[in-house]
This record gives structure tokens, C-alpha cells and sequence, in this order.
């Protein structure tokens, strides 16, 4: 069993990686951003609380994350083979949650995929997704403010982790092929 989380700045890349990881080790893939996203596209009423929050570049309350986290997990049996976390944790709460669900489940967090990529390329590549995603975050304004807040909230969990001994750093420039046989051969290290 492998638990990965992948983790990294708004457009460093975790999606697409995380497409390649489920190729790769057929691990079962929460990527929180989905799970809101299609609850938005259901018109659900979490769905219109999380449109509040990530229409403005926000991130959603803990402990309403951590709920649906929980509910995922619990809901998929495919989980006790290995998941790659794809946007969660964001916060610190939310990764003592994760430590917390995890062991309550026999299980931890085996490694952290830290993507790191320079900002204006981050910048670059959400403005081109934004010319076809119709994602609502996906503009100037609110990817500046997603930048904010992955730096005063997010960020902090680098250390979190090196604490650990679990993060590893991927350079995220360049070729997706080439950012992933570096992946590859970080958990083949492992
Ligand atoms: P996410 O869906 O996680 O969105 P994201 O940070 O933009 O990353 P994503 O995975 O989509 O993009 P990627 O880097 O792969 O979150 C959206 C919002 O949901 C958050 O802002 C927040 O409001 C909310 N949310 C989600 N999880 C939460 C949580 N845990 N707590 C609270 N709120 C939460 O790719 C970006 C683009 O780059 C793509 O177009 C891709 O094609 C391109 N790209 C990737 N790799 C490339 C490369 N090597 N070269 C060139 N382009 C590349």
C-alpha cells in the first residue's frame, strides 16, 4: 500500500502528474478540487457553498473539507490499496487530519511529491487553461489571490513535511514526461 500526496502551487502540475501516477501504480486518486468541482456542476448545496469560496480564490473551511475527505475515503474500497491525495492538505489542520484518518485506518502518508515551479510560469499556465477550462478561478485576479493563499497557507506544509522526513522535491519545470520519470524514480527509492 502507498500513499502519496501530491502537493504543490495552483498550476504546478499535481492534476496532470496525478493522471500519470494512477496509470503507473493503478493507486485511487481524491483530488479535492474535483470532488468540489462536481458538486458545483450538480448544483448541490455544497456545491454552492464551494463555488463562494473558490470563485474568489478562497480556500474551504477545514472542517467542512475534512468531512468530505473522511466521506471519500470511507466510501471507496479501493482506498485500502493506496491513494495519491491530489489538493489535500492545504492547511496544517488539514494535514493533522490526514495523519489522524490515516492512522485510524492502519495506514499513513508515505511520501510527499512536492511540484516546484516558478511563479510566472504558474501564472502562464493557468491563464492558457483558463482560455478553455471555464473554470472560475482560472483568471488574473483570483489566480493571484490562489497564489496568496498558497503561500501564507499552504506552503508552511513544505515544512511540515521535511519535518517528517516525507517530502521530496520535484523540479516541475519542463517536460511532463521528464517531471515524471523523476517521480518514478523518487518511489522507486523509497
Ligand atoms: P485544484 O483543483 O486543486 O486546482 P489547482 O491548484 O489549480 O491544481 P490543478 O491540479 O487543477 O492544476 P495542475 O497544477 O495540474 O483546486 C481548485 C480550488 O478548489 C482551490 O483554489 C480551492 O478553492 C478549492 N480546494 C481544493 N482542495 C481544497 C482543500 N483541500 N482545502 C480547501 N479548498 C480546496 O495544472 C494546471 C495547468 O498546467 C494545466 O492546464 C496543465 O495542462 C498545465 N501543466 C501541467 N504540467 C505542465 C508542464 N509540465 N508544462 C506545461 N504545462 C503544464
Amino acid at each position: 500500500m502507498l500513499n502519496v500526496v501530491i502537493f504543490g502551487a495552483p498550476g504546478s502540475g499535481k492534476g496532470t502528474q496525478s493522471e500519470k501516477l494512477i496509470n503507473e501504480y493503478g493507486l485511487f486518486h481524491i483530488s479535492t478540487g474535483d470532488v468540489l468541482r462536481e458538486q458545483i456542476a450538480k448544483g448541490t448545496e455544497l456545491g454552492k457553498t464551494a463555488d463562494s469560496y473558490i470563485s474568489k480564490g478562497q480556500l474551504i473551511p477545514d472542517d467542512l473539507m475534512v468531512d468530505i475527505l473522511a466521506h471519500v475515503l470511507d466510501s471507496h474500497e479501493e482506498c485500502k490499496k493506496g491513494v495519491i491525495f491530489d489538493g489535500f492538505p492545504r492547511t496544517i489542520a488539514q494535514a493533522e487530519a490526514l495523519t489522524r484518518m490515516l492512522a485510524e485506518r492502519q495506514a499513513q502518508v508515505d511520501v510527499v511529491l512536492g511540484l516546484e515551479v516558478e511563479e510566472q510560469e504558474l501564472i502562464d499556465r493557468l491563464l492558457k487553461r483558463g482560455q478553455v477550462s471555464g473554470r472560475s478561478d482560472d483568471n488574473l485576479e483570483t489566480i493571484q489571490k490562489r497564489l496568496d493563499v498558497y503561500h501564507n497557507q499552504t506552503k508552511p506544509l513544505k515544512d511540515f513535511y521535511q519535518k517528517e522526513n516525507k517530502y521530496r522535491a520535484i523540479p516541475g519545470m519542463g517536460s511532463i514526461d521528464d517531471i515524471f520519470e523523476n517521480i518514478k524514480s523518487v518511489i522507486g527509492s523509497l
